[in-house]
């Protein structure tokens, strides 16, 4: 048997509403995965459409955490972060970075923080900029439309886009420096959404699409995001992981419309993880 992989997932824990390290760590342990978490935060639900949680800030244990498991001499061949909740832990994290980083490993970054256009209401209006900053260390990020063209300062518009466009601003978001870019929410039409996938040692763009269904589900960028890391740390190519992780979003949302659940409760990725380690080759 082959030496375990082991990834450090940094995301808040949501308790109900799946999302970050509630999708974060089954969908990566599937893929055979060792999973270690960071939680930023604890909050009662996510804050996607649902008022009154809790939220208690972890900032100050993330170093701690680090120093132990340093003093542990763990090493990690990835370091995967989504939602963080404050520009103190987004220096806090670019310090994990910088710890953590090895010639071998890769730090995936979600920059989860905005969608539709708009950016989440936790955040002040700054943040992006912050976001950009800690984009500039990873390996791979993964960005929906919304997310790039905040970092870089662009007037969101509405799709349907042109490759033209989209093939610009991946290229534009890869010159902050990671070497492979996902870019997700892509459509060309109203019938087909999906991801376009750069990587700049190649300079190939690839698109995975699938059918569009309709509707707003909370926690598919965590599911697309966790299942695109699964993917790559099981050496499957870009463009491959790419569509394998379209299409386990796809189902999860389908399966979750056609049960009728509140669009703010997350998606049933579960029934999807059979199927998933199939097309991961396990
Ligand atoms: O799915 C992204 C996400 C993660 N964590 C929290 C969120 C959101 C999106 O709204 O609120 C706490």
């Amino acid at each position: 048997m082959q030496k375990q992989k082991r990834i450090t997932a940094i995301h808040d824990i949501s308790c109900f509403g799946k999302c970050s390290l509630t999708v974060a760590l089954p969908i990566i342990s599937a893929a055979g995965v060792e999973v270690s978490a960071i939680p930023t935060a604890v909050l009662s639900t996510h804050t996607g459409g649902l008022t009154g949680y809790t939220y208690r800030d972890l900032t100050e244990d993330i170093l701690p955490i680090i120093d132990h498991w340093q003093s542990l001499d763990l090493t990690f061949d990835a370091i995967y972060t989504g939602f963080l909740g404050s520009f103190e832990q987004l220096d806090i994290v670019s310090e994990v970075f910088k710890r953590l980083k090895t010639s071998e490993n890769i730090i995936v970054v979600d920059p989860v923080m905005a969608d539709n256009g708009e950016l989440y209401k936790i955040f002040p209006p700054g943040f992006p900029a912050g976001m950009k900053k800690l984009c500039t260390q990873a390996d791979v990020i993964v960005p929906n439309i919304t997310e790039a063209v905040l970092m870089l300062d662009e007037p969101y518009q509405e799709g349907p886009y042109t490759p033209a466009y989209i093939e610009a601003l991946i290229r534009k978001i890869a010159a902050l420096g990671a070497r492979q870019v996902v870019l997700t929410g892509v459509h060309f039409d109203r019938e087909k959404l999906g991801a376009a996938a750069y990587d700049s040692h190649t300079g190939v763009v690839s698109y995975a699409f699938s059918d569009w269904i309709e509707g707003y589900y909370h926690g598919t960028g965590d599911v697309f995001a966790s299942a695109l890391t699964a993917a790559l740390l099981t050496d499957i190519a870009l463009a491959k992981a790419t569509q394998i992780a379209v299409d386990f979003t796809v189902g999860s949302i389908a399966r979750t419309k056609e049960a009728g659940t509140d669009i703010r409760f997350g998606v049933n990725f579960e029934a999807g993880i059979p199927d998933l380690m199939k097309q991961l080759g396990l």
